[in-house]
């Protein structure tokens, strides 16, 4: 009998070479902040329809607990400056300010995506276990000035459940940098959101190209469906 193990998913069953298991797979959570959506922070200061970013919640919940029983690795990220701005590009900063969300700036929330502040804190629903992984990053990726790919290889994990906010921004540049990297990834089209849900549907057809040209796309029901098998 084969032992493999796939998920669902487009345009190839993942992982590639069925090699799901809870000591070989982590569940990455990127940037389920308040800043990203809660009201009063980042995303709200911008304008955007927080109802976009809201929506991963309750699928990341479920996921999350299966995967937590299952004794699967959990990795939360947390997109943040140093409450000194020294890690915060001018740039970046320049164009927050233009669009009235100004990065190290006071908001409802506290001052703008600054570690240790009330709207740079995971969400209370998603809130990490002691002894799960957090990994804080001034940039949109998850791998960049961090050191996420050593935790990764310490613990011998090769396969990446991508989930967060936001598609087309974080997850993404998480996507294909953990792609070129070596890790298998997947992510999980309900456990995601962006603040333009043309552009959430475009960055899941990007990735579907070519074979899966950064991995795969699937859901939350597919992964729990085969979860659900043990
Ligand atoms: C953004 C993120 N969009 N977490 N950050 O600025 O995707």
């Amino acid at each position: 009998m084969s032992t493999e193990r796939h998920i669902h998913a487009e345009p190839y069953p993942w992982p590639y070479d069925g090699s799901l298991a809870p000591h070989n797979t982590a569940l990455v959570i990127i940037d389920m902040q308040t800043d990203f959506c809660g009201v009063g922070g980042y995303v709200d200061t911008m304008g955007y329809d927080l109802s976009l970013t809201r929506a991963p919640i309750e699928p990341i919940k479920a996921v999350l607990a299966k995967m937590r029983e299952q004794g699967y690795h959990i990795i939360h990220t947390r997109e943040g400056h140093r409450p000194d701005l020294s890690d915060l590009p001018a740039n970046k900063r320049w164009r927050s300010q233009r669009i009235g969300a100004g990065i190290g700036d006071a908001g409802p929330c506290g001052r703008i995506l600054v570690r240790g502040e009330p709207g740079w804190e995971i969400i209370e629903e998603l809130a990490p276990l002691p002894g799960e992984v957090i990994i804080d990053k001034p940039g949109k990726g998850s791998f960049y000035a961090t050191d996420l790919e050593m935790v990764l290889h310490t613990r011998g994990i090769r396969n990446l459940i991508l989930t967060g906010i936001t598609t087309d921004v974080c997850v993404h540049t998480t996507m294909r940098d953990a792609n070129d990297r070596g890790f298998e990834c997947v992510l999980l089209a309900d456990c995601c959101g962006a603040t333009d849900h043309g552009n959430h549907l475009a960055a899941l057809h990007m990735i579907r190209m070519q074979g899966g040209v950064f991995g795969a796309v699937s859901d939350s029901g597919a992964l729990l469906a085969t979860l659900g098998q043990e």
